[in-house]
């Protein structure tokens, strides 16, 4: 392997020279700013290895992976130094980004069956909805490290990728003891029918001892539909139409092994209706919350709830609608920005049979189907 350091104004410049001296399958090892306006480059260029460069970026796939020492075949940016402004810092970026976008455009274009099989991964990964750079990030992050007969053999990778997503996903069953759970989430995903499952399952097949609370301030209706599946389930069912009232009825139900709290749905760009919600865990701290979201909405629409509910102490999400829509990856998505556990799986309206507690080997399954 021969190793060369490069120069130039920016990485994109150094790289056009990495590209005219050593081709296109010039492996990079690192990138770092070494002045102001002078960036540094090593590549290599491996003769045995010719057209299968292998390229892994430091990124962590999943936020929160611990950092590491650089490990050789790494594009690393040395963000340290003394130029430390906001601006440098993003310039940096850009041009990693840069840097990221020729890499992956050599590795599918480099015509091997290394480059071939991450192209069809990723193209699988993206056509079930995960987001491409994270799709990215999971392969590149795959592929990093193996050897040249594993990279190209298509079901030892896709054991690998689903292995390395298997790690990386955590599910939660918070009815799983006893507890006081309130749904919360935009209008029409399904709280209320997430609830009547639950209820139906935990009060009839699990014999448990359970109470059901609206808490939906402005709706006659919405109580009434909570009412009509506790009646039906054969579960006692309050309605508070305010803190107090709410904590008197968790008050009431304290011998219960379960307590249900249904909310309505809110917009996250309410914000008055976004705060009245948020009194909800002032009012005990063993409510727990479960954002309840829909899988057939848009990716930017999930990210809005996961932000907008972010001032809520919510440690689990459901997803419903699942039988709404064909591709997983919103799921995916949203888990890797939320990092929260998923602890239900809705597919449908019927109570309570389209409900089911998340696994970890279920949510592989969705998001590599083969
Ligand atoms: N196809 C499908 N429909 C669902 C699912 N979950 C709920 N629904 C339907 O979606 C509609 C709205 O469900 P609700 O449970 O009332 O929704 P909500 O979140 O309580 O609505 P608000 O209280 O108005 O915010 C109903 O017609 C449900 O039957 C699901 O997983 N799949
Ligand atoms: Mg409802």
């Amino acid at each position: 392997m021969h190793i060369k350091r490069f120069t130039g104004p920016s990485v994109k410049d150094a790289l056009k020279r990495i590209k005219a001296e050593f081709g296109e399958d010039a492996l990079i090892l690192s990138t770092k700013k070494i002045g102001q306006g002078l960036h540094e480059v090593v590549a290599a260029i491996d003769h045995d290895l010719k057209g299968e460069a292998i390229i892994a970026l430091d990124t962590p796939v999943f936020a929160g992976a611990p950092a590491r020492a650089a490990a050789p075949g790494e594009v690393r940016a040395d963000l340290s130094g003394k130029a430390r402004g906001l601006d440098a810092v993003k310039t940096e970026l850009r041009e990693l980004k840069e840097l990221k976008d020729l890499c992956l455009r050599m590795l599918s274009e480099s015509g091997n069956p290394v480059s071939g099989l991450y192209a069809k991964l990723s193209s699988e990964l993206t056509a079930n909805g995960i987001d491409k750079r994270l799709a990215d990030k999971i392969l590149l992050n795959t592929f990093k490290g193996m050897g040249k007969k594993e990279a190209s053999d298509a079901s030892f990778m896709r054991s690998q990728i689903r292995g390395r997503i298997f790690d990386r996903i955590s599910v939660v069953d918070p009815l799983s003891g006893k507890g006081v759970l309130a749904f919360v989430g935009p209008p029409g995903v399904g709280k209320t029918t997430t609830i009547a499952k639950l209820a139906a399952i935990h009060a009839l097949r699990k014999k448990k001892k359970l109470a059901l609370i609206s808490y939906d301030t402005y709706r006659i209706a919405a109580a009434e539909q909570l009412r009509l599946y506790g009646k039906l389930i054969g579960v006692p069912t309050e309605v508070a139409k305010d803190a107090r009232e709410l904590a008197s009825c968790l008050s009431m139900h304290r011998d219960k092994d379960i307590v249900l709290i249904d909310t309505a749905g809110r917009s996250v760009k309410n914000r008055e209706h976004m705060g009245e919600l948020a009194g909800i865990s002032r009012i005990s701290p063993h409510i727990r919350f479960n954002l309840v979201l829909g899988n057939d909405a848009r990716d930017e629409s999930l990210y809005d709830c996961v932000r907008g509910y972010a001032s809520m102490p919510v440690d689990s999400i459901s997803f419903t609608r699942i039988d709404l829509s064909s591709v997983y990856g919103p799921i995916l998505n949203t888990m890797m920005l939320a990092r929260k556990p998923v602890s239900y799986l809705a597919a449908g309206q019927r109570v309570p049979e389209d409900l089911e507690t998340a696994t970890k080997e279920r949510l592989v399954n969705f998001f590599m189907q083969n």
